[in-house]
């Protein structure tokens, strides 16, 4: 079954001034894009940068935006259940590109006996169906402040 809520960062928040980048991606063939957008929104609500990639993109388009967008965050979207092939892929590509500091967040379904491996690629957090968007904000500050 897919995980509700968040399996990452812990609690405290950051003061930093400099606004959050944050890409919203949709990697893969899946049309589901309404977490996308919900997450965006909340995450612009709380006053960070979004950029929000659309659908059906490559790990290769992904990565090339977050490159060119110098984001702080990767949210990656995915409920075609091919987050397994789509985000080694995206680490391994980010990670070619030197953006090792790019913290990378996924949300969808995704069942739980896959959280540990996605955590061990260096996976911040994992968000399921439900997950509050008040705990995605703040996993996402503290993310950032721990860097
Ligand atoms: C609505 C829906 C649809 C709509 C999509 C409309 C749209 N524009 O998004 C329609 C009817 C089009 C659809 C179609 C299909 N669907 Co559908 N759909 C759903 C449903 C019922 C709800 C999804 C939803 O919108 N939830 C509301 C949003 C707000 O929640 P969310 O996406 O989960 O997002 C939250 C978290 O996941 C997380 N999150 C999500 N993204 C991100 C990103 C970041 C960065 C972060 C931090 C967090 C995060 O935070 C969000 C807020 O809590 C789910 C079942 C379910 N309970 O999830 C099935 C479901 C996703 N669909 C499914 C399937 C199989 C299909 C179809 C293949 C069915 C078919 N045979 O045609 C097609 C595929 C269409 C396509 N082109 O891809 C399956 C997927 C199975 C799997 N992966 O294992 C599900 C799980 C249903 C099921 N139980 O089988 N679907």
């Amino acid at each position: 079954m897919v995980n509700p809520g968040k399996h990452g960062a812990g609690e405290q928040t950051t003061s930093s001034d400099k606004k959050i980048r944050v890409l919203v991606a949709k990697p893969g063939l899946d049309g589901h894009d309404r977490g996308a957008k919900v997450v965006a929104r909340a995450l612009r609500d709380a006053g960070m940068e979004v950029i929000y990639t659309g659908l059906r993109q490559t790990p290769e388009m992904i990565a090339e935006a977050a490159l060119q967008e110098d984001v702080d965050v990767v949210g990656l979207s995915i409920l075609s259940g091919a987050h397994m092939a789509l985000a080694p892929r995206i680490m391994e590509l980010l990670k070619a590109n030197g953006q090792t500091r790019v913290r990378v967040f996924i949300g969808g379904i995704v069942p739980d006996e896959d959280i540990p491996r996605l955590m061990e690629l260096g996976i911040s957090g994992v968000y399921g169906p439900g997950a509050s968007t008040e705990d995605i904000v703040k996993d996402i500050r503290n993310s950032i402040s721990e860097k």
